[in-house]
């Protein structure tokens, strides 16, 4: 019989409701929004149909490989266990855990089974040299949850069907669908703010797609931000706009934040971000006077070098003017499975460092960007293995190619990994995992980062291959052989944790409710939580933490540099609707039409280049260069250059079937691994400085 499933696409953040049609002889006929899951409410996005095409890849691995001098081999499953656990166990032997390291990547929180299986394997490890995704992306939010709430998973979320003033920065949700904002549909979201008479303001120095659809967009020079909202907390002092409202009663530290960013005038910040003074003053006003407003900054000032102030002054912002945990405002969420609750406030920061540039570890894990030196240099403690999970660091990571330098030098690797791709075509083992259609879901992370409360369970739509095992069965099994526990291991499915979550949860629900609500279950919008959600044991908010204070040194001595801007351009990046990080370019329907990967740049710029559309310019950094065809656009701001990353796909011996046209170049080949925000290791993508030159 034909039939209807229905699931969470959990490709991207937004974890859209699709239903998808399967007909007799278990073909998929169709996938398309489901109008009845309580989020979604029937949005999709062009990604949503890939998942077929991943489900069909013929170059989708499904039995483990090993790299041999001939090539590539089949293994069973036992050899490879058996070799992996040997060997990273001779090694540990050998030179001490620390020699070997993990990184585990994005598509990890986005699965179930790694999420409630993952940890105990990496713990397990007892290794130092833990890496993620996460410093090259949402670190400084953590970072300032942490100082701020307690909890470096107590994220405000911009409360987005209820606002009427939003201010995005370094965001563009219209292509990305939103992130640490779970909010499918943010077009409908968006045009709905402006319908009720609010207002809504870009900061961004390229006119996105989001931009294009604001109220105002303002150009802001790559890396300022941190100035630009400097001079708009200066305003709210300097202006007596202070309104906390109930927040008043819970906040400690007003007293030291208004002294600290006296110095920070709009007058001397205008210079640095390249926007008025006026228009700095404006936008505070703005806010301040806004029935209900929120400020929200995503990867674009998180990956900078000073991302962990601006995360931070934007909770400030929020909190200043009233704008927190209020309708309207930045708020908590209250899931289904509530890890929050049972949260407790820890040091998280600088318990260990890393041997070479000793940068302090965050929530137990280092910078990426420090991950091949810690391979190239020789000396106690040199990294020797490297497990990678769910990730693709030779293209999502700075200075991918010193990178790949650094995994060839590698006594022993071994990617859990989905396809032989750019970083596991340089391991010495590939762990396939059944995945999407094949996998069970429930959103841990994205139920506790959405603009509603909802819970959601999809069971698997097709059984996996025969040979071919779970996420979580991969982790569980090296994690038990690694433990020297005698027997065989005992598989525990994920949804035997989950079900005991939903029960012990704000809602006590169970997977039994979930699964007779296959749509999903409503739990109402957001409400104001303070304090009890706090985790500071005295239930109070941290505005001036003297870790970020210290901080706004490093900021104002920045500031004094003087730097020639005229010598070379900033480089930034983007996203397009139809990508997916590194990894989707080769699910064909995605990569119709015009090569994506491209170098935006200003017509004046262009000029000065001597170059017309689509002609070829060779950029570099300190780093490298790679070379890309121009699309001229008074898009972006004169000075500054933008590629999309995840391309790259030329490296030879992949088993990817990607279309000579849309390989592109990766970004990453010119991200510098020399560049990150001091204080929470953060990948600082957006001030990067590269030379053009036509040829
Ligand atoms: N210059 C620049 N660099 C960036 C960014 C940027 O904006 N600019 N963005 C950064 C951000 S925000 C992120 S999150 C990172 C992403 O960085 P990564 O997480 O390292 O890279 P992805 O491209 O997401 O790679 C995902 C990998 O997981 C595999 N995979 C997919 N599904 C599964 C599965 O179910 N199981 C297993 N085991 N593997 C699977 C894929 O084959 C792929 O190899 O990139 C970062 N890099
Ligand atoms: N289609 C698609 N969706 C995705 C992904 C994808 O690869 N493709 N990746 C997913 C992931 S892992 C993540 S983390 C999210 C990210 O979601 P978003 O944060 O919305 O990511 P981007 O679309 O990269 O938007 C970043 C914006 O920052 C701007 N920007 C760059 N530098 C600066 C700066 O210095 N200051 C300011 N103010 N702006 C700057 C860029 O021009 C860009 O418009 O998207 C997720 N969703
Ligand atoms: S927006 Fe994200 S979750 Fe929704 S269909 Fe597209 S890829 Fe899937
Ligand atoms: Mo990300």
């Amino acid at each position: 019989m034909p039939h209807t499933h229905y699931r969470a696409c959990n490709l991207c953040e937004a974890i859209c409701g699709i239903a998808i049609t399967v007909d007799d002889e278990g073909q998929i006929t169709t996938i398309a929004g489901d109008p009845a899951d309580p989020l979604s409410k029937g949005h999709i996005c062009p990604k949503a149909v890939a998942l077929k095409d991943i489900y069909q890849d013929p170059n989708r691995l499904r039995q483990p490989l090993r790299r041999t001098p001939d090539g590539w081999e089949t293994i069973s499953w036992e050899e490879a266990f058996t070799e992996v656990v040997e060997r990273l166990q001779a090694i540990r032997g050998t030179y001490g855990n620390d020699a070997v390291a993990a990184y585990q990547g994005n598509p990890s929180i986005h699965n179930l089974g790694t999420m409630m299986t993952a940890p105990d394997f990496f713990k397990a490890l007892r290794t130092k040299n833990m890496f993620s995704a996460t410093s090259t992306d949402q670190l400084p939010h953590h970072f300032a949850s942490w100082l701020m709430f307690g909890s470096p998973m107590l994220l405000p979320v911009p409360d987005l069907d209820h606002t009427q003033y939003w201010m995005i920065l370094g965001g563009n949700p219209l292509a990305s669908n939103g992130s640490m904002m779970t909010a499918p549909g943010v077009d409908k979201r968006l045009r709905a703010i402006q319908e009720r008479g609010g207002k809504v303001v870009v900061v961004d120095p390229r006119r996105t797609e989001t931009a294009e659809r604001a109220d105002e967009h303002l150009f802001i020079r790559p890396g300022q931000d941190v100035y630009l909202l400097l001079g708009m907390v200066n305003t709210l002092f300097a202006e007596n706009l202070i309104q906390p409202g109930r927040l008043a009663e819970m906040i400690d530290g007003l007293e030291e934040l208004r002294a600290a960013v006296a110095p920070f005038t709009p007058a001397k910040m205008s210079a640095a971000c390249g926007i008025p003074a006026g228009d700095i003053q404006r936008l505070a006003r703005e806010l301040a006077a806004a029935k209900s407003g929120v400020v929200y900054g995503r990867v674009g000032v998180s990956t900078q070098t000073f991302g962990g102030l601006c995360q931070w002054l934007i909770n400030v912002l929020n909190i200043l003017t009233g704008n927190f945990d209020r309708p309207g405002g930045a708020m908590f969420t209250l899931p289904a499975l509530d890890f929050i609750a049972r949260a407790t406030p820890k040091n998280r920061f600088d318990r260990w460092r890393s041997r070479v540039r000793q940068f302090p570890e965050f929530l137990g894990e280092l910078p990426v960007a420090v991950l091949a030196e810690e391979i190239l240099t020789p000396g106690p403690g040199q990294i020797k293995a490297l497990i990678t999970s769910c990730g693709n660091p030779v293209l999502s990571t700075p200075n991918g190619e010193q990178l790949e330098q650094a995994l060839d030098s590698l006594e022993f690797m071994v990617s859990i990994d989905i396809y032989l791709n750019e970083t596991s075509r340089h391991a010495h083992l590939i762990l396939p995992s059944a995945t999407g259609l094949e996998t069970s879901h429930y959103d841990i992370t994205f139920h506790a980062l959405a603009v509603r409360n909802t819970a959601k369970y999809s069971p698997a739509l097709f059984p996996k291959a025969e040979e071919a095992k779970y996420d979580w069965e991969i982790y569980q099994e090296l994690a038990h052989r690694l433990s020297g526990a005698s027997g065989p291991c005992e598989p525990q499915p994920p949804e035997m944790k989950l079900d005991l979550g939903l029960r012990f949860g704000p809602y006590q629900l169970s997977l039994e409710q979930l699964n007779q609500n296959p749509h999903g279950i409503d739990l109402g919008p957001l409400k104001p939580a303070l304090p009890d959600r706090l985790v500071h044991t005295d239930k109070r908010i941290q505005l001036a933490p003297p870790l970020l204070l210290n901080d706004l040194q490093r900021a104002q001595k920045d500031l004094s540099d003087t730097k020639n801007l005229h010598d070379s351009w900033q480089l930034i990046g983007r996203r397009h609707l139809r990508d997916n990080n590194s990894w989707m370019h080769n699910a064909h329907r995605l990569m119709r039409g015009r090569n994506r990967c491209t170098l935006l740049i200003h017509p004046d710029d262009a000029l000065q280049l001597g170059v017309g559309e689509g002609d070829s310019v060779k950029v570099s950094s300190r780093v490298g260069s790679v070379v890309a065809p121009v699309n001229i656009t008074t898009d972006i701001m004169p000075g500054v250059v933008s590629l999309p990353h995840g391309y790259g796909h030329h490296r030879n011996g992949t088993r990817l079937d990607v279309a000579e046209q849309f390989a592109g170049v990766s970004i990453n080949d010119l991200t510098d691994d020399a560049l990150l925000d001091e204080l929470t290791g953060t990948a600082a993508f957006s001030n990067v400085r590269v030379q053009l030159e036509a040829v």
